[in-house]
């Protein structure tokens, strides 16, 4: 079939071509790289050493203080794979952060949502609208969207932990707010219990009836520890199988502990492995006791306590254990999920 449709010269093209793009338009048709048949993942499986965040935090702490940049004294995981932006994976910011003896690092709130995850040392408490929720070693503190906290610590110690934040997700969609805030004077050796677990973490299954919750987010903001290991042992006990996951959950409405976060801790016997697995969206997961391995995409790291991994997007992930191994992590499928985006697929 002939048609004198498409007789066009290269002059005319070029010159179509050139018109379009002082219009600032682009022609689909020569753009590549775009509707992929499966996800083009600029981050890359990296691990950092707990040894190295460590000691180069430790440094930061003699030489930087705390006041100097953002309020805190933070090492952002920089993925190589994601051309220097801060972050862990395209989708999540991970950082470790350290406050020396008697440092408070000062009020503020912004809208992308954090979590801390503890993998070491303790005293360090961090008031949340004012909530005092102190920190420890395997802990899960949450700092929703858009509420005040600051960092205390009273102690003579220094302490450490990783943070988690949405913000590539919240900057992604240009809805980042920041505000400084007033601190209080709260430098006490001791803070009492948190008000949101004295309300929501009275124990299992029971929440108060009546009592009203924050709309989008947990109303706990503590996970502890010794309730975490408790039923990781009781899911060994009872699966007899060889590891354990849980998910930290929302004790009144059962869903993820904030809109963009999920929140994962997995326990792998000495001598077990996980099955690989793989979904869409990042990952970052954190070693909090044991050493083994593990694989993500092409790449197998050798892991010990403090490590931070990144599982970028649809990279299959699997552990194996030398000694037994707890390790939690940070997941932005609740953001897939809402989308319909979710995909996983196991093997
Ligand atoms: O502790 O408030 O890693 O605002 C990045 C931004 C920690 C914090 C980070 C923050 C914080
Ligand atoms: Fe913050």
């Amino acid at each position: 079939m002939t048609t004198t449709r498409f007789r066009s010269t290269e002059a005319d093209i070029d010159g179509l071509y050139h018109e379009l793009a002082e219009h600032e338009l682009q022609p689909l048709w020569e753009l590549k790289g775009l509707l992929t048949r499966e996800p083009a993942v600029a981050g890359t499986p990296f691990r950092w050493r707990g040894d190295d965040l460590r000691k180069l935090a430790e440094r930061a702490g003699d030489l930087v203080p705390v006041d100097r940049g953002g309020d805190r004294r933070v090492l952002a995981c920089c993925n190589p794979g994601l051309a220097g932006a801060p972050y862990a994976v395209s989708t999540l910011w991970a950082a470790v952060q350290y406050l020396r003896g008697h440092e408070m690092a000062p009020a503020h709130r912004h809208s992308p949502a954090a979590l801390r995850f503890i993998t070491e040392g303790e005293g360090v408490f961090t008031l949340v609208d004012g909530d005092p929720l102190p920190m420890g070693k395997g802990d899960l503190v949450l700092t929703p969207s858009w509420t005040f906290h600051e960092h205390h610590n009273p102690g003579d110690a220094p302490m450490m932990w990783m943070d988690v934040l949405d913000l590539p997700v919240v900057a992604a969609l240009d809805a980042v707010f920041f505000e400084e805030g007033a601190s209080e004077e709260a430098d006490t050796a001791t803070a009492p219990a948190s008000a949101s677990e004295r309300w929501f973490g009275g124990g299992p299954g029971l929440v108060p009836a009546g009592h009203e919750t924050p709309p989008s987010h947990s109303p706990l903001l503590a996970y502890r520890w010794a309730d975490t290991d408790r039923a990781l042992t009781a899911q060994l006990d009872v699966s007899g199988a060889s590891s354990a996951k849980l998910r930290y959950s929302d004790p009144v409405r059962g869903g993820d502990v904030m809109p963009t976060m999920r929140c994962e801790i997995q326990r792998i016997e000495a001598g077990a492995s996980t099955a690989a697995f793989r979904q869409t969206g990042g990952r970052v997961a954190c070693v909090l006791h044991g050493t083994g391995r593990a694989r993500v995409g092409e790449r197998v790291f050798d892991i010990a306590p403090g490590d931070i991994i990144a599982v970028p997007s649809w990279s299959r992930w699997q552990f194996l254990a030398t000694s037994r191994l707890d390790v939690f992590s940070v997941s932005d499928a609740p953001v897939l999920e809402a989308l319909g985006l979710f995909r996983t697929s196991e093997g």
